[in-house]
């Protein structure tokens, strides 16, 4: 008689069920028919079963029932933060031997482990816009060969507190608020300024927060960062400290404020949009893995805590090793299955990587196990296709909520003797390839006793704040001090909120809380006292976006105005030349359809002027003939078109006959003001911040 096997499942083991609807062209005769979920053909999916054409519906039809029920389950719990987000497929592939620091498969170079990576935004619900200021979540799952790794991270490197049991505060304050059910997806208004004015920790993210990185332009363009301080333990268990760094392939590029507002009205799934069809299109978005590592005696030496998620590690103090890359190379199929089932654990990890003692890792090593059964309904969560690891699960959990397996035989308890273990080995634990915790003590109260503090260290707030505003462009500097400003601006009740954070201010930067109170029209409130006295740091231009764009047109997008009578050979050889340099192409119309050309010829348009506004791209080119230009003077969507581009700071490459229309928008000569020539590819693969003053009041 044959032994029975473990309990084991694969990946998509549960995946191609009987409800899979074939793509077209896939049918057979036996598919083409619409089933109940019982597989019962059904003869009529238009009209539910009546007593009399014109009686009452019967509770005897059970396709009707079936249906609506269905329906009225359709929908799971958002997640409680990082409701909406986009997610894609992809791979990982270790590109340099790190044996020495880890003995994690994942990390052998040359492996290739795929991934499924959602990035999403932190406040907002899950039907709410995807250009609004926030943080950007960065959630990568390993489907590594021994076990799931999940580096749940941020686009920020930073956190906004230091222990885990501020959490629910931080959620409560910075979602709508509790009474009114609003604002959606934003964190100017009172609650989250009472808030975080009364928690002097915030106040590096907070810097980090006003700035521009939480307005990127598109996901492809973010930073991820694992925050929390990890271990790695190589294969004769030596533990090293490291931070994880992913880094753009395309470079970091942000949005201007006014711009990303417009987009919001523009196209609510812009960054969506943006992901989803690069990838379609082939364009698959790429970020390096890279890794800051350290050991015990660097982090004794500094004058911050490397178990404190508010402070970071500059990169000119221990440079970003790169390690691997990742390319999201396939969109999902369904966007329910997988982007919204995906359940990411902070506590997923394998044999090579360990965690910190990091008060703030460790609370969230139970939150998101804890989190997943809420969402999913089922202890079996893991059995999805797109939670479920790509190794053999093998073990002697049962039952529970939508069990998709059949484990056979009498064994579910270890140890037994009812399993044969053979040449294969059985299901009992590994103590030479399994998880083993380090034993290497990673914090200061190597004597376990039971504390509710903080360490020293963590009393210091400022110092990196301070290094944060002091590494910044002038540009960059006005952009936080005018979202401190308009953030603030935003607290209606509570009177005492605005000077509160200004004198927390005080302690990073006089000149920037003078400019916040400035703005806000209050005096200058009293310097908050810090907890412990911030010390001056070297200046760390990493963390700046404008120090380190790519010169590039890759991944970016140019709209293209024309109109009845434009040149076709002027729109071909712009449309060729942005194409040269790698980037998209989008022709705009007044009309629906397209313009008649120069030629008499009809030139289909991607998009109608007034549901297609410069916003949406990071350079403009005009390309329009005399008379099409004088009527355009009169139609302010063409109008704003150009006028938006301009106080955007992009480049607008324009013909001799769409002169009048700059004018008319006000657009005044620079460096990014150009002919349809060479020049205009060159002035497009850039932001133009030298403009800024001329648009804007910095002050
Ligand atoms: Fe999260 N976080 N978090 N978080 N987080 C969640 O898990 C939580 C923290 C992050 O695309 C939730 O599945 C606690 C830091 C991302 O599905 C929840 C604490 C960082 C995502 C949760 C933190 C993150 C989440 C909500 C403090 C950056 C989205 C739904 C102890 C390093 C993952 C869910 C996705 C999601 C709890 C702090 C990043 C409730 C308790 C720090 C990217 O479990």
């Amino acid at each position: 008689m044959a032994k029975p096997k473990p309990f084991e499942t694969k990946l998509g083991a549960g995946g191609e069920t009987h409800q899979t609807v074939p793509e077209k062209g896939e049918h057979s005769a036996s598919d083409a028919h619409l089933t109940t979920n019982q597989g019962i053909r059904v003869s009529d999916n238009q009209n539910s079963l009546k007593a009399g054409a014109r009686g009452p519906t019967l509770l005897e039809d059970f396709v009707l029932r079936e249906k609506i029920f269905h329906f009225d389950h359709e929908r799971i719990p958002e997640r409680v933060v990082h409701a909406r987000g986009s997610g894609a497929h992809g791979f990982f592939e270790a590109t340099d031997d790190i044996s020495d620091l880890s003995k994690a498969a994942v990390f052998k170079k040359g492996t290739k482990t795929p991934v499924f990576t959602r990035f999403s935004t932190v406040a907002g619900g899950a039907g709410s816009v995807d250009t609004p200021r926030d943080v950007r979540g960065f959630a990568v799952k390993f489907y590594t060969s021994e076990g799931n790794w999940d580096l749940v991270g941020n686009n920020i490197p930073v956190f906004f507190i230091q222990d885990a049991m501020k959490f629910p505060d931080l959620a409560h304050a910075v979602k709508m608020e509790a009474n009114c059910g609003y604002p959606q997806a934003a964190s100017a208004h009172d609650t989250f300024w009472d808030w975080a004015s009364l928690m002097p920790e915030t106040t590096h993210m907070l810097m980090w927060a006003m700035s521009d990185r939480t307005i990127p332009r598109s996901l492809r363009m973010i930073e991820g960062f694992g925050v929390h301080t990890f271990q790695m333990i190589n294969a004769a268990g030596k533990s090293s400290f490291v931070k994880f760094h992913w880094k753009p392939k395309l470079g970091l590029q942000s949005t201007v404020w006014d711009e990303a507002l417009k987009l919001q009205a523009a196209d609510n799934d812009y960054h969506r949009r943006d992901l989803f069809e690069a990838i379609d299109a082939g364009d698959f978005p790429e970020w390096e893995l890279g890794i800051q590592v350290f050991d015990r005696a660097f982090a004794e030496a500094q004058p911050y805590d490397v178990l404190d998620s508010t402070k970071l590690i500059p990169e000119e103090d221990i440079p970003v090793r790169i390690i691997g890359r990742m390319v999201l190379d396939r969109n999902p199929d369904n966007f329910f299955a997988e982007t919204e089932q995906v359940a990411y654990c902070a506590s997923n990890i394998v044999p090579g990587i360990d965690f910190s003692n990091d008060p703030l890792l460790q609370g969230r090593l139970f939150s998101y196990l804890d989190t997943q059964l809420k969402r999913l309904g089922s202890t079996n969560f893991h059995q999805l296709p797109i939670n479920a690891p790509k190794c053999p699960v093998i073990n002697f959990q049962r039952d529970g909520h939508m069990q998709t397996a059949v484990p056979k035989g009498r064994a579910n308890y270890e140890p037994n003797s009812l399993i044969d273990h053979g040449e294969t080995g059985g299901p009992r634990e590994c103590p030479m390839t399994g998880f083993e915790s380090t034993t290497m003590p990673t914090g200061d109260n190597e004597e376990g006793d039971k504390l509710r503090v903080r360490a020293e260290l963590f009393a210091d707030h400022y110092s990196q704040a301070r290094q944060f505003w002091i590494s910044l462009t002038d540009n960059e500097r006005a952009h936080v001090a005018s979202s401190f400003t308009f953030e603030l601006s935003k607290v209606g009740q509570l009177n005492q909120v605005p000077p509160r954070m200004v004198g927390n201010l005080r302690n990073v930067a006089e000149e920037l809380a003078q400019r916040v109170a400035d703005g806000l029209g209050i005096e200058l409130p009293r310097k908050a006292k810090a907890a412990r006295e911030p010390v001056d740091l070297e200046p760390s231009p990493a963390v700046s976006i404008q120090k380190n764009m790519k010169d590039t047109l890759e991944g970016r997008s140019v709209g293209i105005l024309y109109a009845d009578g434009s040149d076709g050979a002027e729109i071909d050889a712009v449309v060729a030349a942005i194409t040269a340099a790698k980037g998209k192409s989008v022709l705009i119309a007044p009309k629906v359809g397209g313009a008649k050309l120069a030629d008499g010829s009809l030139r289909k348009a991607d998009g109608q002027l007034a549901g297609t506004p410069s916003q949406l791209f990071d350079a403009v080119a005009i390309v329009l003939s005399e008379s099409a230009t004088a009527l355009l003077l009169k139609e302010s969507a063409a109008i704003d078109f150009v006028a938006n581009a301009f106080v955007h700071l992009k480049a607008i490459g324009a013909n001799d006959a769409a002169q009048p229309l700059l004018d008319k928008a006000r657009v005044e000569p620079d460096d990014g003001i150009t002919d349809l020539g060479n020049d205009f590819i060159a002035a497009a693969k850039l932001r133009h911040f030298d403009r800024e003053p001329k648009v804007r009041n910095l002050a």
